[in-house]
This record gives structure tokens, C-alpha cells and sequence, in this order.
């Protein structure tokens, strides 16, 4: 698939860029899938890092992730053909897998506070990264809000928390709803927020994340880094952590439930 001009156009424009119906039904069931298997990793103490919040039901998966070295059909679609290729086009040069995870947003599952995910993404200065949704992504489920066009730096910062509440009131919010099938592409510059799944069906969607490939690979060094600061995490506090940046709203799992 060949990125047009119109397509690399609202890219340079917007700093994200959505693809309807990229992947056909075939491989979102595959995908679909896959997905339901990593989840059942998470409940059974499988491989890859698994994070958990509290929902009025009660705890919920929030987020899998370092998944394709224990799975060679998600490392094989994540490394190899379009979405690799597609990564490249929009880098200009071939891109390197830095990063995959799942977020599940089960019903009653948080949102996002507004960020750019530059600040997350250590090692490598820019990213681009794929929403592949699994589930529709609606108002109501907890679609991706974008900022369009301001991809350029780093927007003034609420600590590790993303934007600053004054800079995020007076940026334009679009939201961006997707159907199993299509692929939205965006910058990691592109400041993106999302709300809490107020339906009561899951919206989940990988996330991938490229960088170019003369920067270097840091997909391990990346996981490793993660891994070692989630250690040293203490627990407290009122929203759960599921990255390096503290911009999940969600809650922690209780205890006793
Ligand atoms: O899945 C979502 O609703 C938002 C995800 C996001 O912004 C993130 O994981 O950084």
C-alpha cells in the first residue's frame, strides 16, 4: 500500500493520518484473536507485562504489552509487511519496531489525561505509532481525541502528568472513531486524549509504536528500562501507572477485590 499525496499531505498537516478499512476481515480476526489470548496470558500469569485498574465491576486488564518475542504471529504483523512499511513511508526511510502494547479499555475502564507521548518514548527523539483497533472505537467507548497540527515540539507540561491543564483547555479536540479495520497513524508529538468506556463491551486496540531505523533499535533497552522504574513503583497514589508517564486516569485495583 502507497501512501498518496492527499494521505502524506494531511499527515504533514494534522500529525496523524487514518486509514479506513487497511486491514481486511480476515486479519482482524486473526488479530481479534490474538488479543484474546494475550488476555488470557494476563489472567493465567503468561509471559509479556500485564497492568490491571479498578472498575466499578471490579479489576479489569488495562494494558499488555512486550509481547512479540513470546507470540510469532503479532511479531510477524508488527515486523514484517504493511504496518512496517507503512511506519517507513511516513518516516521517509525504513522504521524499526520500538514498542507494542494492548490496551483493552474494558467497560468502566479509564481515559487518558491530554499528552504527547514524546516524553514517554526515552532513548529515540521521535516516534510515529499505529492505533489498530480490535473493537469499535466510539465517543462512548473511549475513542482518541487529537489536537490536529500541533506535532512540531513539546507543548508546556503538567509534570509527568501530560499537558498543562491551561494549554490542553485551548487546544482544538477532534475525536477520531474507528471501526475494526482501519488504521490511524500519529505522531508522537501529536498531543491525544482519551475518556473512560462508558459502554459495556471492551475497546480494545494495539498500539504500536516505530522509530526510524538509523536512530537505532532500543525495543529491549526500552522494556528493560520499563521494567526496572515499574519495579521501583511504590503503589500508592490515586490513578494507576501504565507507562513511564503518569498520564492514565484510571484506578487502582483494590485491595481485596
Ligand atoms: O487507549 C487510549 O484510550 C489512549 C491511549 C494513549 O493515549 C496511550 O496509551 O498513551
Amino acid at each position: 500500500m502507497r501512501l498518496d499525496d492527499e494521505q502524506r499531505a494531511a499527515w504533514s498537516r494534522d500529525g496523524y493520518l487514518v486509514l479506513r478499512g487497511a486491514l481486511d476481515e480476515r486479519r482482524v480476526a486473526e488479530v481479534t484473536a490474538w488479543v484474546d489470548e494475550i488476555e488470557a496470558w494476563a489472567a493465567t500469569g503468561g509471559p509479556g507485562l500485564h497492568h490491571f485498574e479498578q472498575t466499578d465491576a471490579g479489576p479489569a486488564i488495562a494494558r499488555s504489552e512486550d509481547l512479540i518475542g513470546h507470540h510469532p504471529g503479532l511479531r510477524a504483523l508488527l515486523t514484517e509487511g504493511l504496518l512496517v512499511d507503512l511506519a517507513g513511508q511516513l518516516f521517509g526511510e525504513p522504521a524499526r519496531l520500538y514498542k507494542e502494547k494492548i490496551n483493552y479499555k474494558q467497560p468502566g475502564g479509564g481515559g487518558f489525561a491530554p499528552h504527547q507521548d514524546a516524553p514517554a518514548y526515552r532513548f529515540v527523539d521521535h516516534h510515529v505509532s499505529v492505533m489498530v483497533p480490535v473493537d469499535p472505537a466510539t465517543v462512548a467507548s473511549g475513542c482518541l481525541w487529537v489536537a490536529r497540527g500541533h506535532d512540531r515540539g513539546l507543548l508546556p507540561r503538567d509534570g509527568n502528568k501530560g499537558l498543562r491543564p491551561d494549554v490542553a483547555a485551548g487546544l482544538d479536540w477532534r475525536p477520531v472513531e474507528l471501526a475494526p479495520g482501519d488504521l490511524m497513524w500519529f505522531d508522537s508529538y501529536a498531543p491525544h486524549r482519551s475518556d473512560t468506556n462508558t459502554t459495556d463491551a471492551g475497546r480494545r486496540a494495539l498500539y504500536l509504536t516505530y522509530n526510524a531505523s538509523s536512530a537505532g533499535d532500543f525495543r529491549t533497552t526500552y522494556y528493560e528500562d520499563k521494567r526496572a522504574e515499574f519495579d521501583d513503583l511504590d503503589g500508592e497514589g490515586e490513578t494507576v501507572r501504565l507507562s513511564i508517564a503518569d498520564d492514565f486516569l484510571g484506578r487502582p485495583v483494590e485491595a481485596g477485590r
